[in-house]
């Protein structure tokens, strides 16, 4: 039988994330992951933060805290944070774990052994009053394209020119501010990915069904010749390199963050319960069960698709490569960035604190920015809670039971038969099933929403044609069968909904007296699906399951967070 190793890009440890991270990566993650154990396969759902490089050492200095101990702070935080948003981690790593260093140090070694990692001599900026070499974002200065003065030395923020740190006008420290700095000769761990990039692209080749996206964006970097790259950094917080005349330096925080994908999964095996055995490197090494899965936002796929594969095509050992990788556009806020680094936007536990975690994954999953960019809006946000949530499937649950309720009582009523509604329902949700499988197995999440949406709106109908409420002064023997039906139809709803909205479907199941033994995947005879729970079946009705947003509220958010006046480029 397949495994499925499922891993989500590693979100940044400086900061709690904002809703374009979640998109991209760790919501589309934890749907596919939460379907898969739906459907009774095995499934290692992997994440960590991502802690080294610079960002963390001056998000640390900025909040007063030693890197360390800030990381640990923050990882505490995204962890908690991302529990409250129902993501379904089976371990939530951090890649400053000694695990992670034990592998990095070891793929480096093994690396260079086949010739595929070396030092060479470079040149660099020095800063004699800091006494060390400045790594690229360490030198600010004016951009010379756009004249930004707090320009830095890898990347123009204004502009987002890339640049060398050398091309700065009026260079300074980022640690000092001092303006003596000289370039100096200094030796660096190179990866020699242009010696692997035929290798890259003869696997890329081989990947057919992957999104264009993601392919697309191989091949241009592919086409435009990939460099070799520096993978060492004078700075002190990271995996440190462990040679003599290096230790000053560190990894890169891209080499050893996707290394990091197997540390967490050594996380994961440490972490077992006693009396359970975990074997991580079964996930990884000679894994030919195992079909790996990556998502990601766009701007992560070519570490994913060149460098990350060159680190484990160059060991020449049967290390795992991914099999698919989902990538996925920009959400925007208003049409601008959402940015961690200037606030813009809205923060995961911001979110959780105006809206249940369920609103919020509905949302960013149907409105999904799979096939372009797609702008955050209060407004939609509040089209897909009030009508998708409330007037569909709140709707459906509550007036089947609330009805049943109170003309049966507490359980499911007897009588009736089904007849050719019943007939045509049957079909319906057979094809609604198979479309909601086929798209959220092709990782088509937008469209797999909509055909759950498109499930939702058939129990109303249904509810519409049959019009229990009309029936039951003259018929009520089909009435009881209807009712039954569409009781039955609730807990299908609430299986195939769970991925997406894990709490409402179980508030849903918890309401039919469900339990996870109940709640298997519906079989190829959805007739026999909608006659599962019979007459005598015992139930409750459910709190209202989505408040409205109204129109005060939007007031209230877009005053908080910055309507699109405020948000800006
Ligand atoms: N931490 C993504 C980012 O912060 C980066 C992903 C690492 S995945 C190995 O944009
Ligand atoms: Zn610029």
């Amino acid at each position: 039988m397949t495994r499925h190793l499922v891993t989500s890009a590693l979100p940044y440890i400086n900061g709690v994330k904002h809703l374009g991270n979640l998109v991209g990566s760790m919501l589309p993650a934890d749907v596919y992951a939460r379907h898969l154990r739906a459907r009774g396969e095995q499934v290692l759902y992997i994440c960590a933060t991502d802690e080294h490089g610079t960002p963390a050492e001056l998000a640390a200095r900025a909040a007063g805290l030693d890197v360390e101990e800030y990381c640990r702070r923050q990882h505490a935080l995204q962890a908690d944070v991302g529990a409250r948003f129902g993501l379904s981690w089976d371990h939530f790593g951090r890649s400053s774990s000694a695990r992670n260093h034990t592998l990095t140090q070891q793929f480096a070694r093994r690396l260079e052994a086949q010739g595929f990692l070396e030092e060479r001599e470079t040149k660099q900026v020095y800063s004699v009053a800091d006494d060390r070499f400045l790594p690229d974002r360490y030198v600010v200065g004016t951009c010379p394209h756009c004249g930004y003065d707090a320009a830095r030395g890898d990347q123009c923020e204004n502009c987002t020119r890339l640049l060398d740190p050398t091309d700065l006008i009026e260079p300074r420290s980022a640690i000092s501010g001092s303006t003596d700095l000289e370039v100096r000769s200094t030796r660096h761990l190179y990866l020699l990915q242009s010696k692997l990039s035929d290798e890259v692209r003869a696997w890329i080749d081989t990947k057919a069904d992957w999104p264009v996206l993601v392919t697309s964006i191989a091949y241009k970097w592919l086409d435009e010749g990939v460099a070799d790259r520096d993978v060492t950094r004078n700075l002190r917080w990271g995996v440190p390199v462990g040679r003599p005349g290096f230790e000053d330096q560190v990894f890169y925080v891209w080499f050893d963050a996707p290394i990091e994908y197997l540390g967490a999964t050594w996380e994961w095996a440490d972490a077992a319960p006693p009396g359970e055995a975990r074997d991580w490197r079964s996930w990884w090494w000679e894994a030919d069960d195992v079909r790996y899965t990556q998502f990601m936002g766009k701007d992560n796929v070519p570490f994913h698709t060149i460098s990350f594969p060159s680190t484990i095509l160059g060991t020449r050992e049967p290390w795992k490569l991914v099999d698919t990788i989902k990538g996925t556009n920009y959400l925007t806020y208003y049409g601008g960035k959402f940015s961690t680094s200037r606030g813009v936007g809205v923060f995961m536990d911001d979110a959780l604190e105006i809206l249940p975690a369920d609103q919020w994954r509905w949302y960013l999953m149907a409105n999904s920015p799979e096939s372009s960019d797609s702008a955050f809006t209060w407004e939609l946000l509040a089209e897909a809670v009030n009508k998708d949530l409330a007037d569909t499937l709140g709707n459906f649950v509550n007036r089947t039971l609330t009805f049943t309720q109170r003309r049966f009582g507490d359980a499911l009523p007897e009588g009736g038969e089904p007849g050719e509604l019943e007939a045509e329902l049957a079909a319906d949700v057979g094809r609604a099933v198979a479309a909601y499988t086929a798209e959220i197995e092709a990782l088509h999440f937008r469209k797999a929403a909509r055909e759950l949406r498109g499930l939702w709106a058939v129990g109303n109908t249904y509810l519409e044609r049959r019009e229990p409420w009309r029936t039951i002064k003259t018929d009520p023997a089909t009435t009881a069968c209807t009712l039954r039906t569409a009781a039955n139809l609730l807990r299908v709803t609430a299986v195939l909904s769970a991925a997406i909205l894990p709490s409402t479907a179980e508030r849903i199941a918890a309401a039919l007296g469900l339990g996870p033994a109940d709640l298997a995947w519906p079989g190829g005879d959805p007739a026999a699906e909608l006659a599962r729970l019979g007459p005598g079946h015992a139930f409750s009705v459910p709190e209202v399951l989505f408040r409205k947003i109204a129109d005060e509220d939007l007031i209230a958010w877009r005053a908080r967070f910055g309507g699109p006046a405020e948000a800006g480029a």
